[in-house]
């Protein structure tokens, strides 16, 4: 009997730790669970006998809680945080100002040199011991430091001999949330708005503390909560209220709230007769109501503007420029040290020019004209955050204005929740491109830094892909792109793989054989939805609306830039968008070496030919074969190239927890469904122009365009 009583809570004891293994994502790469590597644990637990961190401030609060977690949780052993040196060798954290002993360290040349928000990981020798050190010049440096610390452990790095020095290369790092009050988010799909509006500002969920450790954890120092299309009543006493709960929570974590300011707002809630940005009465407006805004968020951040762009209010709206519109609020807001952040996404509904051209034509004769806490955020291409385009052409055209990088992390174009596109490379491919403004070197990530035009306010903007989906981000491999967005926006240098690396370590495996195969997945993932969405330049060709699947077909709507048609320009002749001197000329706005290069269609890059050429549908491409043939094969090779992820994460079975494995094999299959959507919905399409065969050797379309056409997705989520 005692025997059968012995046997039955073994195994409840280990279903109940089968169970407690279970993976819900929810932890993203901050897991802290015990390294299995003995030799390096005991390194570890030998160099970090003590955790010694002096001073108090809420941040070094979260300093000391956070080693705590991650440590113990790591190192599987508890561990104490002191304020004096133990006798053996420990972890010494702090500023000069809050540690007598970094203090005696005297690193204050080091120091110097990694400003207010770096952080130096020393191996010192101290009085004879040694000790690792984490220091910075202030506690956000330090809280920085802490979790790059955090990561070395993670990553199983040697400790032992650390000469890390770090600083931000773009000042502001910035999530944008499109997240509405009612708490649907415009294009997000990973569940509801992750803010609970109602319950706040009462009922803090822990998530919010969260969302603040994960961010902290990559450097992101900044927060715009609300949809880019605003609702005036966030701006209200009631919803401030919540804000402020909000930015209570983020402020020791170092993460600024901003919101979105929409520009009727003075009519809405000021029951004013204009927003004009000139009338006193409505710059009186914003001035009491950014100083009321302080009352309750002394440093809230300031405001993100979509202005005169798809529908939203402006200061054209009264014959006004965006300059006028933007210094009006900068104006009220360089007081209390906020900045506003006036978005170039705009597109004149009276301007039959091409769309690419558009933002460049208002925005450039403005350069030189903002105020100084004004910085215009650019979407890293013209179009609309397509799965490729050529660098927006801005960048490198307003040399005295400090251009923000709009990205966007939520995949609106590339697969939305379902699909697996991990994005770094796509960002490095923006901010590596070369603008030529001041000659070669003239990178957009200069641009983007501020380096080039030695700006003082620089900045990166992500628009988010969190919601409140238990893991986050829906697809697991969405919190790479959270992640990687934010490690590029504090050093644009760091490669893809060194950030693919850090993030499968943290989040799936260290074993090296699973964490090869899943950076090759990774590496080659944005590429495969190129291919079978829109290879070689095309763009603009998914489906009405909901932005989910194919639509190469969709015509006639309210504006003809909001149609397929009008950027594929497939007839009988060829396919692609004449950007050059012959067409729209929108090459023109790019620096004389780009257009050299860009505008010949034999030394333009086949990745964007189309975007800049109408080319013959028999003209000979790089492989020998002709444009119909070819992309006939990039189509087909999107699809081709996630059965080979599918095959890849097929075989890690076993070596990824049971959950998350089950959940990417069931997306990577809705993945290989859509990319033989994509591929036969835009190769049947096609050829009703090109009428040519798709080459024999390729697998044939499985239905016909008229069944293609019919498909319309109901109620896709992030519309
Ligand atoms: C488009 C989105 C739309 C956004 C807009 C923007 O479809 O929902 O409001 O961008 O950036 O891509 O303002």
């Amino acid at each position: 009997m005692k025997k059968v009583l012995q046997f039955s809570l073994l195994f409840i004891a280990f279903f109940c730790h089968l169970s407690l293994k279970a993976e819900d994502g929810y932890r993203l790469w901050q897991r802290y669970d015990q390294l299995q590597n003995k030799d390096l644990l005991k390194q570890y637990r030998q160099s970090l006998n003590g955790v010694v961190v002096q001073g108090s401030s809420p941040t070094l609060t979260v300093v000391k809680e956070e080693l705590e977690m991650g440590m113990e949780g790591l190192l599987g052993s508890s561990i104490t945080i002191a304020n004096q040196l133990p006798k053996k060798a420990s972890l010494v954290v702090g500023t000069p100002a809050s540690s007598p002993i970094i203090k005696e360290l005297g690193l204050e040349q080091k120091l110097k040199e990694v400003g207010q928000e770096g952080y130096l990981l020393l191996s010192q020798k101290h009085k004879g011991k040694n000790h690792t050190v984490i220091a910075a010049n202030s506690d956000k440096g330090v809280l920085y430091g802490t979790f790059h610390f955090l990561r070395l452990l993670q990553t199983q790095q040697n400790i032992q001999a650390l000469n890390i020095s770090s600083s931000p290369k773009t000042k502001l790092r910035i999530l944008n949330h499109w997240d509405n009050l009612d708490r649907t988010v415009e294009r997000g799909y990973a569940g509801f708005s992750i803010w609970d509006w109602h319950k706040l500002p009462d009922y803090i969920d822990q998530r919010y503390i969260d969302y603040a450790r994960a961010n902290a954890s990559i450097g992101i120092n900044g927060t715009v909560l609300t949809n880019v299309n605003a609702n005036s009543l966030v701006l209200t006493p009631e919803y401030l209220q919540k804000v402020k709960a909000l930015a209570d929570v983020f402020r020791p974590y170092g993460i600024k709230v901003y919101l979105t300011a929409r520009f009727s707002s003075p009519i809405e809630l000021g029951k004013l007769k204009t927003a004009d940005p000139l009338d006193p009465a409505v710059k009186a407006w914003w001035k009491n109501k950014v100083n009321e805004i302080y009352t309750y968020i002394p440093d809230f951040g300031g405001f993100t503007v979509k202005a005169n762009s798809e529908g939203q209010p402006g200061p054209q709206n009264y014959n006004r420029s965006h300059a006028d519109g933007a210094n009006m609020l900068a104006e009220v807001l360089a007081p209390k040290g906020g900045i506003v952040m006036w978005r170039a996404f705009v597109y004149d509904n009276n301007v039959p020019d091409d769309r690419h051209k558009q933002a460049y034509t208002e925005f450039k004769p403005l350069d030189g004209t903002f105020q100084g806490n004004v910085m215009v955020q650019v979407k890293n291409g013209a179009i609309d955050f397509q799965p490729r385009e050529p660098f927006h052409p801005l960048f490198g055209a307003m040399p005295k204005t400090p251009l923000m990088m709009e990205f966007q992390i939520t995949q609106e174009y590339l697969g939305q929740g379902t699909h697996l596109a991990y994005l770094a490379p796509m960002f490095k491919e923006t901010l590596t491109a070369d603008t030529y403004a001041k000659g070669k070197g003239s990178t957009v990530a200069k641009v983007v830094d501020g380096s080039l035009d030695n700006h003082a306010i620089s900045g990166m903007a992500g628009v988010a892909n969190i919601g409140n989906d238990i893991n986050w981000t829906s697809h697991p491999f969405g919190q790479a792109n959270w992640y990687a967005f934010g490690r590029l926006a504090w050093d644009h240098e760091l490669t893809s793989e060194g950030i693919a690396d850090e993030w499968i370590k943290m989040t799936f495996s260290s074993a090296p054989s699973s964490q090869a195969a899943i950076r090759t997945m990774m590496m080659g993932s944005r590429e495969a939805v190129v291919n079978y969405m829109t290879p070689m330049g095309l763009h603009h060709l998914m489906g009405w609306s909901h932005h989910y699947g194919p639509g190469p077909w969709i015509k006639d709507k309210p504006r003809a830039d909001w149609t397929s048609v009008y950027y594929h320009r497939a007839d009988e002749k060829g396919l692609g968008f004449d950007r050059t001197k012959t067409g729209s000329n929108a090459l023109s706005q790019y620096a004389p070496e780009v257009q050299a290069q860009w505008g010949n269609p034999t030394t333009c890059p086949e990745e964007v030919l189309l975007w800049f050429h109408h080319v013959a549908w028999d003209a000979k491409t790089k492989s020998g074969r002709t444009l119909w043939d070819e992309l006939c094969y990039r189509y087909s090779g999107g699809v081709d190239s996630v059965r080979a992820m599918q095959k890849t994460w097929n075989s890690l079975e076993g070596q990824i927890d049971k959950e998350r494995h089950q959940q990417v094999k069931q997306y990577l299959a809705i993945q290989e469904k859509d990319a033989r959507w994509w591929r036969d919905a835009c190769l049947l399409y096609f050829q009703t122009f090109s009428k040519r065969p798709i080459p024999q050797e390729l697998e044939k379309p499985q239905g016909t365009l008229e069944q293609f056409m019919k498909i319309e997705p109901k109620f896709a989520p992030g519309i």
